[in-house]
């Protein structure tokens, strides 16, 4: 990182740059490579094999997209299960909901919990300690295999479809998911940035298909998600989050508020109006 600039190579032909003001942390526990830097414009940037994660500017989009339009969706929302999501950000979105009483958080990654509760305390806000919390080091694959616990919600917090989140992109697992959601529940996950990465919407409505009577997309623009449009996939059996209209959604918002920087009402419905490059990668429609 010499030269006072980071480079992400995601993507084989395009990458970005970040300007970095210091390092300030890098490690290595087998896993994956976890390292922290300064930023003069997205404040601190966390990146895992070298693909950013969170910056402590731009984070709240993502997490706020991924939580809230499930739950004022949903509409009472009690149980929670994040997979992934080891900053803490997503945990910190959902508990800000007084329905919630419990959410799971399972990371397979120890480390990234300890990082980031460290040196981005922002992020998770105080959610890892919050009574409501409970926090399980382990494959998320095989914790949604075994766990004989049914969620309102299921966030997949996840990386791309590469190193040790891959799992989190495979039938067998959304099979799992499925088996784990009560009848009204939803699973919501990120699918990349469609311009760049289409393939990820297409292989997840394929491989959630056949366990979900409801499956879709809808869309953040998150500005370190470089590329486009970022694509947040949904399912479940009964629920279906764009469809509920915006009188429902305002008026749950306005009777359980919960303080935000993306998200309203209006932005909950608008996201699920797909541009046609996307609805083109979604087989059958
Ligand atoms: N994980 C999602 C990172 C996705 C980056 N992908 C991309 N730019 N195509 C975020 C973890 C935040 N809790």
């Amino acid at each position: 990182m010499s030269g006072s600039w980071f480079r992400e190579e995601l993507y084989p032909h395009w990458r970005q740059s970040f300007q970095v003001t210091r390092e300030l942390f890098r490690a290595n526990d087998g896993l994956q490579e976890i390292v922290l830097f300064e930023t003069p414009v997205f404040g601190r940037v966390l990146t895992l094999d070298g693909v950013i994660q969170v910056t402590t500017g731009d984070e709240f989009i993502y997490h706020e997209m991924l939580a809230h339009v499930p739950i004022y969706a949903h509409g009472a929302v009690k149980t929670a299960c994040v997979v992934g999501g080891g900053d803490g950000g997503m945990l910190r979105e959902i508990l800000k909901h007084k329905s919630v009483q419990q959410a799971v958080l399972v990371e397979i990654d120890a480390q990234v919990v300890e990082f980031c509760r460290t040196h981005m305390p922002s992020v998770s806000n105080g959610a890892f300690d919050d009574p409501r919390t409970e926090i399980v080091i382990a494959d998320g694959l095989k914790y949604m295999a075994e766990t004989d616990r049914k969620f309102d919600l299921i966030v997949i917090d996840s990386t791309d479809p590469i190193g040790p989140g891959g799992v989190l992109f495979t039938e067998e697992f959304y099979k799992d998911c499925a088996r784990c959601l009560n009848a009204d529940g939803i699973v919501v996950n990120q699918n990349g940035v469609p311009f760049l990465q289409g393939e990820e919407v297409t292989d997840t409505w394929r491989r959630r298909r056949p366990y979900y009577a409801e499956v879709g997309f809808y869309m953040a623009a998150v500005p370190t998600y470089v590329g486009g449009l970022m694509a947040l996939g949904w399912a479940s059996a009964s629920t279906r989050p764009g469809s509920e209209s915006l009188d429902t959604i305002r008026a749950r918002f306005e009777k359980a508020p919960v303080a935000t920087r993306y998200y309203t009402p209006d932005v909950h419905k608008a996201a699920f109006a797909l541009p046609k490059y996307v609805q083109d990668l979604i087989p059958n429609t």
